[in-house]
């Protein structure tokens, strides 16, 4: 168990400040949470003694602080041996490990940043061009590294490394294309629903207690609709 103190510096309504909870609910973790408005400038002492970079999250240890959301997972992951990761010293664990670090990078690489192009964009046709665009990254190159999950990555009865740091996009993803929000889509998750491995997945994903701990949607479709309406201003 850990002998030092964690602070968790986050934000509810960010996706990878999300991971840090995620690792720390499933590692039983308990930690002093400080909320960081990111609706205001980050202030001195956020940048002189967290994280100079001035985003969330951030987690000290100690006297120790980590910053980057899959760097704070992995170090969870390394420090105390769990499900989430297998332990180091063999090929095999090596492996393993690698395929994770493979989806998760394809993941974010690929999915996270063209995602924004499924509620922001000039009009409806032009964001259905980019949800078809995403499903067909999401079965060509997502689902297939999905072929083994049971009902986890790689065959893992528990959560791993590969859902603690992409489940917080994909709860988004679902609940921003519910019909009441009007902000992505419909058919987006009509036709995710027709991939059937990564389906599968998905719907084990969206049950973890870790990610739904501190999953607030009704704050997220607020933030994701002023974040539209910034854009759309800007764009004029
Ligand atoms: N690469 C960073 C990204 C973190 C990030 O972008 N956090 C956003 C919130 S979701 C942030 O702190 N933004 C600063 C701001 O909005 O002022 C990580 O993985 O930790």
């Amino acid at each position: 168990m850990a002998s030092k103190k964690f602070t968790l510096y986050t934000s509810h309504r960010c996706p990878w400040a999300n991971r840090a909870h995620i690792a720390l609910a499933e590692l039983g973790l308990e930690f002093e949470e400080v909320i960081i408005d990111l609706d205001k400038p980050r202030e001195e002492w956020y940048l002189k003694e967290v994280n100079p970079r001035g985003l969330v999250p951030a987690l000290k240890y100690g006297d120790e602080v980590i910053i980057e959301s899959g760097i704070i997972t992995q170090f969870l992951a390394d420090a105390f041996p769990s499900h989430l990761a297998p332990n180091t010293g063999t090929p095999e664990a090596a492996l393993l490990r690698a395929r994770i670090n493979i989806f998760v990078d394809t993941f974010v690489s690929k999915i996270v940043g063209p995602a924004r192009g499924l509620y922001i964009a000039s009009s409806e046709e032009e964001k259905r061009a980019n949800a078809s665009k995403i499903v067909a990254t999401i079965k060509n190159d997502i689902a297939p590294l999905l072929s083994d999950a049971a009902p986890f990555f790689g065959g893992s009865k528990k959560p791993t490394l590969a859902e603690v740091n992409t489940a917080s996009f994909v709860v988004r993803y679902y609940a921003l294309a519910k019909k009441e929000h009007g902000l992505i889509p419909e058919e987006f998750v009509g036709e995710l629903k027709g991939i059937e491995t990564w389906q599968k997945w998905v719907d084990e994903v969206l049950k973890l207690e870790s990610l739904l701990g501190i999953w607030n949607e009704a704050h997220v479709v607020e933030v994701t609709k002023r974040m539209v309406e910034k854009a759309k201003a800007q764009a004029k």
